[in-house]
Parts: structure tokens; sequence; C-alpha cells
């Protein structure tokens, strides 16, 4: 029966399998070939699909029966080549490779906005806690950790035209486990919130989840509370945009504080800062006759003022002069000016993006600090890192964002470069085993990109920092005579070629590993700068309000008596340094790998639009990636450990092998007739060219071990 049953599985691996499971088994192999065998498999449901221990997953745009209890138990211990392929198995690959051999374990999830990473790093959550103990202790962390997502989701993600649930931050998660491998802890990084959201979003997009939650789903006393009505009152908020879910999310949100810890007063805190920025956002400016020549203008709506004062414990002639006003310290001189109604219109925006932006983070701190280990746990910790950050972004306009994440992008394509292709091919050189050098390396463009001398990043602080007049322009004209000659870099002026005439005149173009984009470079300085005026720092600083206000809150800079003032690290500054912090830890990991596909632009389970996938399949490189798996070998196996696993394939090697491993590999490979020409030996490990030939060994391991299983049943009948 069990023999019939894993013959079976077996065949349906092989035979009854939709298109090929292993991108490895195409035959020929070709783009064509490759995008037919992805789309045959997404239109039969089967959305995994191999390349070696690679999982490329096309988002399915419908819930599918294959992740519940059952399927995690199908999966718990298998190897790669047993199953179908499923996101579990690659998720039981690191948990098991972390908790038995000790090795520290990341998982890349990658692709463009909406192809499925934030599920996809869910589900990896998902089996990764099914796996380890049920104690009282162990399920408690467990919950805080998965229900660090509500939370994040609600602050950090908002509808965009590609995706209705689209993560405007970057996530890192280290997940930590005891020797046992039970979760004791983790730790959440984040990155870049696209905080320009909380003031504009772009025509059918919509402002971070969190703001309608709380006007569509806290009760009429909680709302009374935040001094807030309905949603159609606020115009940081479109009235339209609500929908029927932001209730209910509402209330997850606020059990999942309570799951990680929050205290009730921590959680008002959290609501009414989230409500005073929506207040302010109301706050309007109308000019005021002008006075010796200077600029004026006055406020509109005092009553939101007021409320919003009330709210954050201001005094309101603070917030006032903070917002109409700028004081300037020249030497020892100190000039106060008022300021027109779009500069004040401007300053509100940018108090709001701070004070949201520095509220993210906040909430990500608070929460490391409930799920993080004891450091005299820490030193004996494994860990499996989980990231899941923006994938490389297009639009027909794109900005400072799009730069910051499509160099994200880079990184990560370098990274995989590195640990996947290169390790793969390195090892092909250590063990001295023939095969093809393919060329692959985006060096080129990080160093466009990153370079300290020459590079965009360092232009962009160059000129943020160079006093005089600064604008968006000068940067452009400054990219051009330093960048301007690199092969991946255009403008309007510097393009080495004939002029092109699409590209223009305030925007420059870099030809990415997944594309060119062309960036505009409106507001690239101000983005750049990340500094709020001293005036709104100080009123935020003198603020009573217990997140906000004082040296622990979220302004510290705006303590008045500072009087010599640090410039606070740019953006590009920040971001470089958190990137090359993330690249630092990744690289000290075992890497795995999922890369998302998006089959279709219009959110629908039933469109396969061949052209998108194929630009999705030529970025993300996973053609190259079958070829160096092809040129190479499919799965390697350390000598050792071949022979414990099917020494039952010979009678030399079986019940025990004293000699040595490769010895004991060369019977069992002889002695089950696979051919000469499908493995090779290394130095230290056997090299399997087709996964075929690993399902014959497992073929013939489970026949063996049935007929010993029958040998003892009989002797132990004999016994009775
Ligand atoms: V973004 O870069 O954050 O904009 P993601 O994270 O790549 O993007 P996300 O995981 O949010 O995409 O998936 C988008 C939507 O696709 C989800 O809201 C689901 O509706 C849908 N989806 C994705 N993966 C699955 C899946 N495995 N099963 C069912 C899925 N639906
Ligand atoms: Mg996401």
């Amino acid at each position: 029966m069990v023999k019939k049953l894993i013959r079976m599985a077996l065949r349906s691996l092989l035979d009854e399998m939709v298109g090929v499971g292993d991108a490895v088994l195409l035959e020929p192999l070709s783009e064509n070939h490759f995008l037919e065998n992805l789309q045959l498999r997404f239109q039969h449901d089967e959305i995994y699909t191999y390349i070696g221990n690679v999982v490329v997953s096309t988002n399915p745009y419908k819930s599918l029966p294959i992740y519940d209890s059952e399927m995690i138990e199908r999966y718990r211990g298998r190897n790669l080549y047993e199953l179908p392929p499923h996101i579990y198995s690659v998720s039981d690959l690191a948990y098991r490779s972390m908790k038995n051999y000790g090795r520290d374990q990341c998982i890349m999830i990658t692709g463009e906005s909406g192809s499925g990473k934030t599920e996809a790093s869910k589900l990896v959550m998902k089996y990764v806690a099914a796996m380890s103990s049920r104690s009282t202790e162990v399920e408690k962390i467990k919950q805080q950790l998965l229900q660090s997502n509500p939370v994040l989701e609600a602050f950090g993600n908002a509808k965009t035209n590609r995706n209705d649930n689209s993560s405007r931050f970057g996530k890192y998660m280290d997940i930590e486990f005891d020797f046992k491998g039970d979760p004791v802890g983790g730790l959440i990084t984040n990155y870049l919130l696209e905080k320009s959201r909380v003031v504009r979003q772009a025509q059918g997009e919509r402002n971070f989840h969190i703001f309608y939650q709380i006007l569509c789903g806290a009760s009429p006393t909680v709302l009374k509370k935040l001094k807030l009505d309905s949603v159609e009152k606020f115009s940081y908020v479109s009235p339209g945009d609500a929908n029927p879910d932001d209730a209910k999310s509402f209330n997850e949100v606020l059990s999942a504080f309570d799951v990680i810890g929050f205290t009730r007063a921590e959680v008002d805190s959290v609501l009414v800062l989230v409500a005073a920025v929506l207040k302010l956002g109301n706050i309007k400016f109308r000019s005021v006759a002008a006075k010796n020549g200077m600029e004026n203008c006055g406020i509109v709506n005092r009553e939101d003022v007021v409320d919003v004062c009330e709210m954050l414990s201001i005094k309101s002639q603070s917030l006032t002069s903070a917002l109409t006003e700028r004081t300037m310290t020249a030497k020892q001189d100190t000039v106060t000016c008022t300021l027109s109604a779009n500069e004040a219109s401007y300053n509100r925006d940018a108090l709001c993006k701070e004070v949201y932006d520095r509220l993210f983070t906040w909430l990500v701190n608070r929460i490391n600090s409930s799920i993080k280990v004891p450091s005299q746990t820490n030193k004996k910790c494994k860990v499996m890192g989980v990231l899941d950050i923006y994938g490389f972004e297009v639009f027909e306009h794109n900005g400072f964002e799009q730069f910051m994440i499509n160099y994200c992008n880079e990184k990560l394509q370098q990274i995989f470069v590195e640990l996947t292709l290169r390790e793969e091919q390195e090892e092909y050189v250590k063990e001295g085993i023939e095969w093809l050098h393919i060329d692959y390396f985006n060096n080129a463009i990080i160093c466009l990109i990153e370079n300290p001398h020459n590079g965009v990043l360092s232009m962009l602080d160059e000129e943020c920092l160079r006093p005089g007049d600064v604008t968006d322009s000068t940067l452009l004209a400054k990219l051009e005579s330093v960048c301007g000659k690199h092969e991946h870099f255009e403008s309007r002026r510097a393009t080495k070629f004939l002029a092109d005439k699409t590209l223009p005149h305030d925007a420059f173009r870099i030809q990415h590993y997944a594309g060119k984009v062309t960036y505009f470079v409106e507001n690239f300085i101000d983005k750049n700068n990340n500094s709020l005026f001293r005036n709104l720092s100080n009123a935020a600083f003198l603020s009573a309000h217990p997140l906000l206000g004082g040296a622990k809150g979220l302004f510290p800079e705006g303590d008045p008596s500072i009087t010599v003032l640090k410039r606070s690290p740019t953006s590009a500054f920040q971001f470089k340094a958190s990137m090359s912090a993330l690249m630092k830890n990744l690289l000290l990991k075992n890497p795995n790998y999922i890369r998302c596909i998006k089959p279709n632009d219009v959110k629908r389970s039933s469109v396969f639009s061949s052209d998108l996938v194929r630009h999705q399949v030529r970025y993300l490189g996973l053609l190259e990636n079958v070829r160096v798996r092809r040129a190479g070998y499919a799965f390697r196996q350390k000598y050792e450990d071949c022979v414990t696993r099917y020494k039952m394939l010979s009678p030399n090697t079986w019940p025990l092998w004293h000699g040595a491993a490769k010895d004991g590999v060369k019977h069992i490979l002889l002695n089950v007739k696979i051919s000469p020409d499908q493995y090779e030996y290394g130095r230290s490990k056997i090299f399997i060219r087709n996964p075929r030939t690993l399902f014959k060994l497992e073929e013939h391991r489970a026949a063996a071990l049935h007929d010993v299983a029958t040998v003892i049943q009989k002797i132990w009948r004999g016994f009775q």
C-alpha cells in the first residue's frame, strides 16, 4: 500500500504534472517555452514552479485551497523533489537547514508591485509557525510575530493603481529560534516609507489604510474623542475611497495591538496622532495684505487649529506661528519672516509627513521591544530572515521614491547574482567540475548610482549640502556633467546617442538591469534634504503628547535649548547606509529565493498576459538562472549525506558502510544502473544533472524501504 502510494505520488510528479515543475527540465529551453510552461501551469492553478531550489510564484489572484494545515503536514520534512513545487517546500528546506545544520537562513522575496511578495512572506511565516511546538510561551511569541503584520500593513500599506494592498515601505524581519527550532523572538527593520502619500495620492489611489480604518471603524465615542467625523470632511482622504472592509480591519488592528502588548494608553496616543494628521491636513491659509513688502498669511479655519492643539497639547499660538512663520539664525542674529499661503501649506504638509513617518518608525520599534529576544538568549539563537521589499517600479512619472526603490532592486539583483549564480559557478570550480561560464553582472549600474566620488547619490548629496542657489535643475546639470558619459545614464543634454526626443528636459534616464526608467528631477532636492523647519520641530518638541513631545519624543532635535544644530542626514545617505547594512546581513545567511510574477495588470485570476510576464522573466533573470542550473547540475549532495540516504540501494552499503563515502556512492549508483553521463563526482559532493535521476533514486529507495518493512512484519508475525 505504502509502496503504491509513493509510486503514485512520484508518477504524478513526473507524468501528470502540468507542464514541467522544474524549468531545468524544459526541452528545448527558450523564453517562449519558459513562458508557455508558466502559463499552462497558471491556467491549471499550479502557481509554483522551480528553477532548482528557487521558487517562481505566479500570483493566482484568487484563493486556492493549497495552504491549509493538511498541506503543511504534507510538506513537513520532505525533500524538494518529492512533492509538487510549493512555497511550503522552500520554507521547509530553509527551516530544516537552520534547525538541523545550524545555518542562518534568509528568504528573499522579490518581484514587482502586486506580484504577491507580501502574501508569500505571510505564507512562509505561517509555515514556520506551524513547525514549532505549541507550548504557551512559544504560542505567545508566534502570535506576536504574526500579528505584527496587520499593524504594519494598516500603517504602511495603501491601495495603488497596481495593488489594492501595496506595501509602501520595505520590510526585513529576522525571526530568531532556539536550538529546538522554536521561535523566541524577532527583529523588524523598516525601509523608506513613502511618506509623500500622507498628503497626496495619485488618481485612483488611497492614503494609508489606517486613515480610512479609523474613520469607518472607530465607535462614535472614540471618533468624538479624536475630534473626527465622516470621511468626506478630510482633505487628505477622498470620500469615495473608503470600503466596507475598513471597519472590520480596524478591529483586527486593535486586537493585533493587544496581542503584541501595546497598552491602552499607547494605542490611544497612536490614534490621536493619526487623527491629528487628518485634522492638520484640513488647515487652510489665505494671503493677507503684504506688510513691509513681505508676504503674509492667515489661517482660515482657526477652530481646526484649536482642535489639533488640544489633541497634541500644544499652545495654539505656538502651532500657528510654527505654520505661518519661519525663523532663521545667521551667525548671532535671528530673523523671523512671515510665509505666503502657499509656503504655509507646504509647511503644514511637511509637518504631517514627518509626524506620520516618525510614528511609523516608532511603531516598528515598539513592536520590536515586545518581540525582541533577551540578550542572554540571543547569542545562541539561529535566525531566519524574511525580506519583503518593494519591487522594481516603472511608472509614467517616476520620482525620488522610484529612484530609491529601483536602486534597492539593483542591490538585490546583485546579491542574487552573488549568492546564487556566482556561488553556483564557484562551486563547480571548487569541486573541479567543468562547466560553461555565463556573464550577467549589474555592477556597472550600481557603480553609477552609489560610487562615492561620482555616483548619482553622492552628486545628489553634494548638491543638497552646497550653499547658494540649489534647485532640481542645478542637480540635473551636475548629473549631466558628472555622469553624462556613463553607459547606463542618459539625459536630453547628456545623451551619447542621437538626441532622444522622448526624453524630457527635466529628467534623466537610467538603464537598469530590469529596463530603462526615466526619472523626473522635480522635488529630488527637497525630498533628499529631509529637514523640517526648526519652528515646526520646536512646536512638536514642546507638545505634551506622550509620543510627540520631549527629548524621548518623535522630534528630539526640536529642543529649543540646542543652539548648535547638526544637519540631519539626507534621505539618500540614510537609505544607502541601510541598504549596505541589509546586504551585509543577507550575505551572512544561506539564501532562499521566491521570485514573484504578476500575471496581468487587471488583478484577474484568469488572465495571463504574456508580454507582461515576459518582461518580468527577463528582468528577474529567470532564464539565466535556468541556464546556469542546466549548464551545471540540478542537485548536489555531500557524499556522506548521499550514502546515509540511499545506502539501502546497494548490498555493499546496506545496512552499514564503513569505507570512504565517495566509494559508497559509487556502489549505489552502479547498482541502481544510473547512466554515468547523468552524474559527476566532485571533490566532496556528488552532482546529479537531472532531477529525474533523483526521482528515480527516491523511487528505488521507497521500494527498498517497503521491502525491508515487509520483512520486518513477517518476522514480527512469526514471533506472535
Ligand atoms: V507590493 O510591491 O507591496 O505593491 P506585493 O507585496 O508583491 O505588492 P501582494 O502580496 O500584496 O503583492 O499581493 C497582491 C494581491 O494579490 C493580494 O492582495 C492578493 O489579493 C493577491 N495574491 C497574492 N498572492 C496570492 C496567493 N498566493 N493566493 C491568493 C494572492 N491571492
Ligand atoms: Mg507588498
